[in-house]
Order: structure tokens, then sequence, then C-alpha cells
């Protein structure tokens, strides 16, 4: 008899709080921090959320009020939490600035923080909801916490593989967390074991141990050999482009949108890509369900202000065609 999933998406990491200077400019004159709540996996959840999905969250948040922040803003997105715990370390703190041109300093105060705690019991304290899941979604921050974080995130794995659920990795390089040589190592090792990649140019050269500059086509064909059937480059305003088991490789422009604040727009998109694949969509039409949430993202400050419904990402895709009807 076929199993009733109660859940669609399952996925784990550290939520964190976070404050977002209003204006721009160096952090150290910033006047105004706006609090909001964080964190790629989180991000990724909610979006889910937004757009159907039943979602559930792991993880570990303190027992102070920024744990109940976190709390809060994911139950607000009808998001599960029954498998987060509160813990006696404080809930991680990220703070940034705000830039008009290039990336934007961020400053963690995450070290030892409850989120890092994450362990192997966690996950299975929550196999009921991996085992029911349809889909299992990583992120390469997870391992970068802490040992225990990344020995979470290999059972996590060995679960999902056991109920037949799809697994996607963000590659999600942090270089604040750790240095090239290990990310490349541990992600590399978490790719062999995933249907779904997801990364920039310079995630995916990482992941595949390459330095020299290969075209797109190569580059995702060379991430694919490693193992996942579906490779995706995000390309930032470009759009997207993919390769699946088809072996069709496709090309979705992106949207062009006044960016208010570029963070969280790739979690963003694969709460989008991941959604439409959830829906039975193809490739093409998951690039651009991606790149339509990207978009949205990008309008608002903070990662989760502008995740968009399924109502306004309908919206925001009938202002935009497919390549291929172009
Ligand atoms: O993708 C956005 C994330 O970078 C942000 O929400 C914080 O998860 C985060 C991190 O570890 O950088």
């Amino acid at each position: 008899m076929a199993r009733e999933a109660a859940i669609d998406v399952v996925t784990l990491g550290e939520c964190l709080v976070a404050l977002i200077a209003e204006e721009f400019g160096p952090l150290a004159s910033a006047k105004r921090l706006r609090q909001t709540v964080a964190g790629a996996e989180a991000n990724v959840a909610v979006g889910l959320a937004r757009l159907g999905n039943r979602v559930a969250f792991l993880g570990r948040v303190g027992r102070d009020a920024f744990g109940e922040a976190v709390l809060s803003a994911l139950r607000a997105d009808d998001v599960d939490v029954s498998g987060v715990s509160r813990d006696a370390a404080a809930t991680g703190l990220l703070i940034r600035e705000r830039r008009a041109l290039g990336r934007s300093n961020v400053l963690y105060y995450r070290s030892g923080s409850a989120g890092s705690k994450l362990d192997p019991a966690d996950v299975e304290a929550a196999a009921h909801l991996v085992l029911g899941a349809r889909w299992l979604h990583l992120t390469g921050i997870t391992p970068a916490l802490s040992k225990s974080a990344r020995m979470a995130t290999e059972r996590a794995i060995g679960l999902a593989r056991e109920a037949g659920a799809t697994v996607s990795l963000d590659i999600n390089l942090r270089r604040k967390l750790w240095r090239d040589k290990e990310a490349a190592r541990v992600l590399r090792d978490l790719a062999i074991r995933t249907d779904v990649l997801l990364g920039d140019e310079e995630e995916l050269r990482l992941v595949v141990g390459t330095r020299s500059k290969l075209d797109r086509s190569a580059l995702v064909r060379a991430a694919q050999d490693l193992g996942p059937r579906t490779v995706v480059l995000k390309l930032g305003e470009l759009g997207s482009f993919g390769v699946d088991a088809s072996e069709a490789q496709v090309h979705v422009p992106g949207f062009r949108v006044t960016v208010t604040d570029p963070v969280g727009a790739g979690d963003a998109f694969a709460a989008g890509f991941i959604g439409a694949r959830l829906r039975g969509f193809g490739l093409e039409t998951s690039l651009l369900w991606g790149n339509g949430c990207g978009a949205s993202c990008v309008g608002s400050l903070g990662d989760l202000a502008g995740l968009p419904t399924i109502d306004e990402l309908e919206s925001i895709l009938s202002m935009q065609s497919t390549d291929a009807n172009r």
C-alpha cells in the first residue's frame, strides 16, 4: 500500500537571529539594525512552506529570547518545529551590513551556539519525520558547524536513503566557517550521495576539484559525474543553468529586478526549484520557479520577507516566459 507522506520536505541546520543594517555602508557606522531570522536551511523551509508544502525543520536553539524569535518565525509559516530542541547554549547570531555594490560583510556569533550542537541523536529523535518525507534538503553550512552537526547530516542522508526520498545539497560555501581544503573534501563526499546538487560557479568548481575555468556545460557535467542526477548552476541575475537525468542542459534567464538585499536569494532559489520538482515539473520550469523565488526574495530586506507565496510566484512567473517560448 502506498505510504501517505506526512511531510514533503525535511531540512536541518542552524537557524539564527540576524541583525541587518538598515542603511547602506560599513557596519561600524550602522545606526539601525533590524532583527530578523535567518539560516540557509530555515530559509528554504519557509520558502517551501509558502509554496504550499508541508515542511519540517530540525535543529537546536537556545532557551533564550532569540530561540523564541526563531521558533515564532518558523511557526508563523507553519513549518513543523517538533524536531527543534532547546539547548543550554545561546542561539546563534549574525550581524551583517548592507552594501550597494559587492558582498556585505557578515559577523558571526555562533561558535559553540545551540545550533552548532545539533547531533545524530536529534535526527534519530525525528526519524519518523525524515522517514515519512519525500525530500531531504541539506546545505554545506551544517557540516561546517561542528563534528556532531556533520554526523547529524550523515545520519539524515542514511534515513532519507532508507525511505527512498530525494536528497538535495546546496553547497553554500561559508569561508568564515572552514577552510577550502576541508570544505572541498567534506562537500564532495556529501555531493556523491545526493540526487540534486546546487551551487554557484565557484562552489561547483570547489566540489568538482578543478582550478581551471570550465564552461557552464562542462562544469555541470563534471559535477554530474560525481553522482547527482541533477545539477543546478546558480548564475545570480543571469538566472540558472541545469542538467538532469534526461541529459538535456537548460539555461533559464533571470528576472530584471531592483535589488534591495541580495542575501538569501540562493535559498529562495532552492525553495522554488524543489517546490516545482515536488509538483512534478521538468527541469526548465523548475529553474524558472527557482529564478522567480530568488527575484522575489531580493526585493525585500532580510532573508524571509520576500519569499513568495504560491499566488505571488504565479504572478511573478506570468511576467516572464521561458527560453523555449522566446
Ligand atoms: O543564504 C543566506 C544565509 O547565508 C544566511 O541566512 C545565514 O545561514 C546563514 C549562514 O550561515 O551564513
